[in-house]
C-alpha cells in the first residue's frame, strides 16, 4: 500500500501549489477591497512588511512626545499648557493602538521595544531635532502632524483591518493637533516683530524635515513597490509629499509666513508646486542614528521604561488578584 502515499517529492509539490492558491486568492482579496484580518490566511512578506511598518509608525508615535513633552513645564499660559498635555498624551494613546495593532500579528510588545531600544527598528526622523522655542510647539502641531495627517488619511484605506481602523481614530485626533498648531503660529506671526521672528525661525527649521518625512523618494524607496501591490501604502512617498506641500504653501501665505525654499513656484502645467531638492544626505544620517537628538530619545526611553518597570508590575498583579476573585 506504501506506493499510495505521496512521495516527499510529490508532498512538496503539493504544499507549493496550495501556497500559490492561498497567495492568488490573498492578492484576489486585496484587489476587490477587502480588509485581511488577523485571523486571516497571509504571506509571511506580507505580515512582516506589516509588522516594521506599523510598529515603526507606533514607536514614531511614542518618541515623538519628548520633542513637545520639553515644553509642557515652559508653556506660556494655562491654556496653552492644557492643550499641550492634551496632545502629548493623545500621541501616547496613538502608540497604544498601534502597538495592539502589531501584536496581533504574532509578535509580542516587549519584543517590538527591545528592537526600538536596540536600534534594529527605526522611528521617524522628525523627532531627532529639538525643540529650542515655543514656536516650535507651533510648527510641529502644523507641519509634523499636518504631514502626519496627510500620511494617515490615505492610511485609513490600508489592506489590514486593525491598522485600517486604528487610523481613522487617530486622523481624527491628529486634525485637532494640526489646528493647535496652526492656531500657535498664527497667533506668533500676528504679534510682535519678536514673535513673527520666532515663528519664520521656526518655519525655517522644520520646513525640510517635514517634507523627509514622507520617506526617500520614491525610485529610491526599497518597500513601496511591494507595499503598493499590498494596498499597504495608497499613495507613493513622492505623491504624499506633493500633496502636503501644495496645502501648507497656501496656509503659510495665509498667515504672512514665507516657505524657505526659493525654487517653490507653481507649476501652471502640473497643478502643483515645483519645490528644490531635498537634503538627502542628513535624512539618512538622522535615519542612522547620528541626528542631534537621537541618542537623547532612546536613551530617554531606556531610562523611562525601566523607571517604569514596578507599575506595569502592579498593573499585572492587580490583574490576575481580580481574575482569581481576591
Ligand atoms: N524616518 O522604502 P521606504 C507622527 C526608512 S507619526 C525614519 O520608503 P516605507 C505623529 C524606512 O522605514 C510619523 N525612517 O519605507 C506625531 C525604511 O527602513 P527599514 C510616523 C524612514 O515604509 C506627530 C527605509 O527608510 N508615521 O508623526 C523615514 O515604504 C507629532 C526605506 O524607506 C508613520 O510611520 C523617516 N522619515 O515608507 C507624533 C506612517 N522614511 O524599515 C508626535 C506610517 C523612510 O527598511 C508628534 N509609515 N524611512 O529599515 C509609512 O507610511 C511609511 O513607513 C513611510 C516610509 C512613508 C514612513
Amino acid at each position: 500500500m506504501g506506493h499510495f502515499l505521496p512521495s516527499n517529492h510529490s508532498s512538496k509539490a503539493n504544499t507549493l501549489t496550495m501556497s500559490a492558491v492561498q497567495e492568488t486568492a490573498f492578492q484576489e482579496k486585496i484587489d476587490a477591497e477587502l480588509k485581511i484580518e488577523a485571523k486571516d490566511w497571509m504571506p509571511d512578506k506580507y505580515r512582516l512588511h506589516l509588522i516594521r511598518q506599523i510598529s515603526q509608525h507606533a514607536h514614531s508615535e511614542v518618541i515623538g512626545m519628548q520633542p513637545e513633552g520639553n515644553w509642557i513645564t515652559r508653556a506660556p499660559s494655562l491654556r496653552a499648557k492644557m492643550v499641550l498635555i492634551a496632545k502629548v498624551q493623545d500621541e501616547a494613546g496613538h502608540g497604544l493602538y498601534l502597538y495592539s495593532a502589531t501584536e496581533t500579528l504574532g509578535i509580542t510588545r516587549s519584543e517590538l521595544i527591545k528592537q526600538l531600544q536596540t536600534g534594529k527598528a527605526k522611528y521617524s526622523s522628525i523627532f531627532n531635532y529639538p525643540t529650542l522655542t515655543w514656536a516650535d510647539m507651533g510648527a510641529i502641531g502644523w507641519l509634523v502632524d499636518g504631514a502626519a495627517i496627510v500620511n494617515q488619511q490615505s492610511l485609513r484605506r490600508t489592506s489590514y483591518g486593525p491598522y485600517s481602523r486604528a487610523m481613522v481614530r487617530i486622523c481624527k485626533e491628529e486634525s485637532f493637533h494640526q489646528r493647535q498648531g496652526y492656531e500657535i503660529m498664527s497667533k506668533m506671526s500676528n504679534g510682535t516683530i519678536e514673535q513673527q521672528e520666532m515663528a519664520q525661525d521656526a518655519l525655517n527649521r522644520w520646513w525640510w524635515p517635514s517634507l523627509m518625512m514622507f520617506g526617500p523618494t520614491d525610485s529610491e524607496s526599497a518597500h513601496t513597490s511591494n507595499a503598493m501591490k499590498w494596498k499597504i501604502k495608497r499613495g507613493t512617498n513622492d505623491d504624499l509629499r506633493q500633496l502636503f506641500i501644495d496645502r501648507t504653501v497656501k496656509q503659510a501665505e495665509l498667515i504672512g509666513l514665507e516657505i524657505p525654499d526659493p525654487d517653490l513656484k507653481w507649476n501652471p502645467k502640473t497643478k502643483h508646486y515645483d519645490f528644490g531638492e531635498i537634503d538627502w544626505e542628513e535624512f539618512w544620517e538622522v535615519v542612522n542614528g547620528n541626528g542631534f537628538c537621537n541618542k537623547e530619545r532612546i536613551n530617554n526611553h531606556i531610562k523611562a521604561r525601566s523607571e517604569g518597570q514596578w507599575v506595569r508590575e502592579a498593573a499585572l498583579a492587580y490583574s490576575e488578584k481580580k481574575q482569581n476573585g481576591v
